[in-house]
This record gives structure tokens, C-alpha cells and sequence, in this order.
């Protein structure tokens, strides 16, 4: 296809509860939306990356920087595009993964709604509906925690996931894991909160049967997560330091994760992130669907890829109303604690313009070809 401009939205959206994370405290969701316009019609994207670059190094503003002057120049300077030739494209930027997910997303929104195709179909979904987990924030008290994780339970959540901290740990996953009924999915979420002088300390969360623990340390450090998995009994799952599938496959390799938090954005992309999973089910390494606050487009992409056979846990997709009293396009429902593919064109979504123009930062930045 010919792209003919690329347009960059940014939106404020509110939440409906702040969500606390061992890196800080979000009240509303800042989020970058790419839409590419083409000869065969438009394609939607959105941009992971979070407004401060406190989750990764990507952040809002550089992403549209790298967008603005790389990425998008090179795809309107393209005479055909697809989705599966923009990484190529793009391989003279290094790395801004987040920001080349976004537009290739918008690439693969346009070409498979033009092919009457859905992402689910494309990527290989085997299921027509997902399994569920939620993210729950740091709290100001035990009792609050408690009050909202019954609430997710009542919704029904099948797997829940505690952001701690040190000074929010022990007590925290203690106390969920006593008001959960027994085997319930319970696991946990560092955010690269601790260091290796904490494993004695995280050698106690051995006692409460959690699925997993999700990157205790620094993105870059490898070598700790090895020893803290040679030296607990709860698995180790890496999140942020996952930025490629061979990244992937030296962590597997070296033992310092056993199970992986797949994030399109993080890896660049649905198609790379297609290939990590399938480097994953090679390896019998377990995979789940991570979330970044997505809107109902993003979502609906993260539904699809989490629709794979290799994603045997329940992911981070939960609802729509989980972190927005209104989502940007249709609501995704909670039906049984699973959430359905959408079998629509593209990601299945309609966008819905008035709510683009409401939550909207500045106007709208276009990119034009030439
Ligand atoms: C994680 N997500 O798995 C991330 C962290 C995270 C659902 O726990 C704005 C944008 C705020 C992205 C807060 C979940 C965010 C964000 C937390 C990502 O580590
Ligand atoms: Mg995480």
C-alpha cells in the first residue's frame, strides 16, 4: 500500500482509580495514537510508551520525535509499504521499539481491514475468547487492597497480580493470599524495585504458592535474576528486560527466567512478538499477555496475540472499565473472567472520533507524503 500521511494524536484519558507502581503514580493516562491514511484506507496504532520514561527509557514526546523525524518520513518516502516490510524500514533507528510498534500496528490495522482480515486470524489465534488477570496497584492501606482485589474477584478475574515494592511486599501478598480461596492464581510484580543484597528477603514470598515473580531487578541485569532463580522456589518471569526474542532466548538459555510477559510495544512490534511466543512454545517456556494501560484499540490487539497457543497463563487484558469509565472505541466485557476475540477487519475496533477530539491533548499533527 501507499501511505499518504501519518497522523499523531496525543490524548488525556482519565482513570478510574490511580494506579500505583513500585516507579510512581498514575492518575490519568497520557497516550500516543498513530493513524496511517492510505490508498487502501486508514489503520490505527497506539503507542505503549508512557508519558515519563519511568517504566523504559521510551517516553511520549521521544516517541513522537522518532516518529515525527525517522520513522514517518521513511514510510511516506516508501512508494509500497506493508506491515511485514516496515521493520526493515526502520532498522536504520536504533532501537525505540515502542514507537516502531506503534506505526507498524497502524500499518497492520490498514492492509487487513482493506484484506477483510482480523488480527487474530493473521496472528494465529487458536481460541475465540482469552483468560483474564488484573494488575493491581499499590495501595494506601492493607484494607484497601484488600477491598479492591474482592471486587476483582467478584468481577471474575482469574488470576490476580500484586505490584510490591520493599515496604510492600510480605504483608501485602500475606493478606490477598488469606482472602483468595484456595489455589487461586496469585502473582507478583516488581518493576525492578529490588536489588540481589534483597534475596533472603524475596526468598519469603517462597511461603505464599505464587505463580510467579515478575522482574525483582534492573532491565539490564541478567546475571541477578539467574541467581535469584537458582536460589527461590517461585519462578522468575522477566518483563522489562524482554526487548527482543534473542534477548528472549539468552535469558531462557542462562536460566533467569522460566516464564515470559510477552509486550508487543517492548519487542516493536505484533511480529515480533509472534515470533517470540513461537520461540517460546519451541522452548516450552510459558507466555502471558502484559498490559500498558491500553485503550480499546490497543487491547483489542493484545486480545488477539494473547489468543495463541503458547499463552497458557491468564494475561494482563482485562476490561475496558478496569481503567477507563469509557474506552476509546467498543468496550471489551468481562464475560466468565475471559475476554473475546474480536473477529472484525484489522483489530475488529471502531475508533470512536469524538472522544479523539475530546480527550485530545493538541491538535492533530499530520505528516504528509513528499
Ligand atoms: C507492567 N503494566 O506489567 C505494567 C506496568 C505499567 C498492567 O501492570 C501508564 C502506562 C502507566 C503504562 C503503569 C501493568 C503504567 C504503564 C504500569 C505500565 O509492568
Ligand atoms: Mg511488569
Amino acid at each position: 500500500m501507499r501511505v499518504d500521511a501519518v497522523e499523531l494524536h496525543r490524548l488525556a484519558i482519565p482513570l478510574v482509580r490511580p494506579f500505583e507502581t513500585s516507579f510512581g503514580r498514575q492518575t490519568g493516562r497520557v497516550v500516543l495514537l498513530v493513524r496511517v491514511r492510505t490508498d487502501v484506507g486508514d489503520g490505527w496504532g497506539e503507542c505503549v510508551a508512557m508519558v515519563d520514561p519511568f517504566y523504559s527509557s521510551e517516553f511520549v514526546s521521544g516517541c513522537e520525535d522518532v516518529i515525527r523525524h525517522y520513522l514517518a518520513p521513511a514510510v511516506l518516502a516508501a512508494g509500497d509499504v506493508t506491515a511485514e516490510s516496515a521493520a526493515g524500514l526502520f532498522s536504520f533507528v536504533v532501537g525505540h521499539r515502542m514507537a516502531k510498534a506503534a506505526i507498524e500496528t497502524a500499518l497492520l490495522d490498514a492492509q487487513l481491514r482493506a484484506a477483510g482480515r482480523s488480527f487474530g486470524s493473521y496472528f494465529g489465534a487458536v481460541r475465540a475468547s482469552v483468560d483474564c488477570g488484573v494488575s493491581v496497584g499499590i495501595a494506601p492501606s492493607i484494607a484497601q487492597l484488600l477491598d479492591e482485589v474482592s471486587g476483582y474477584v467478584d468481577q471474575g478475574y482469574r488470576r490476580i497480580k500484586l505490584k510490591i515494592k520493599p515496604g510492600w511486599d510480605l504483608e501485602p501478598v500475606a493478606a490477598v493470599r488469606e482472602l483468595l480461596e484456595p489455589g487461586a492464581l496469585l502473582q507478583v510484580d516488581a518493576n525492578t524495585a529490588y536489588t540481589l543484597d534483597d534475596l533472603d528477603h524475596l526468598r519469603e514470598l517462597d511461603a505464599f504458592d505464587l505463580l510467579l515473580i515478575e522482574q525483582p531487578f534492573v532491565e539490564e541485569d541478567i546475571r541477578s535474576h539467574v541467581a535469584l532463580a537458582a536460589a527461590i522456589s517461585t519462578p522468575v518471569c522477566l518483563d522489562e528486560s524482554i526487548v527482543t526474542t534473542e534477548v528472549a532466548i539468552d535469558a531462557i538459555e542462562r536460566r533467569a527466567t522460566s516464564i515470559i510477559n510477552i509486550k508487543a510495544g517492548r519487542v516493536g512490534g505484533y511480529l515480533e512478538a509472534v515470533r517470540l511466543h513461537d520461540a517460546c512454545l519451541e522452548r516450552n517456556v510459558a507466555v502471558w499477555c502484559g498490559g500498558m494501560l491500553e485503550t480499546g484499540i490497543g487491547r483489542a490487539a493484545n486480545v488477539a496475540l494473547a489468543a495463541l497457543p503458547g499463552f497458557t497463563l491468564p494475561g494482563d487484558t482485562s476490561a475496558s472499565d478496569r481503567y477507563f469509565a469509557e474506552d476509546l472505541t467498543e468496550p471489551f466485557v468481562l464475560r466468565d473472567g475471559t475476554l473475546d476475540v474480536p473477529t472484525g477487519a484489522g483489530s475488529g475496533v471502531t475508533v470512536r472520533a469524538e472522544l479523539v477530539a475530546a480527550w485530545a491533548m493538541r491538535p492533530v499533527e499530520t505528516l504528509l507524503r513528499g
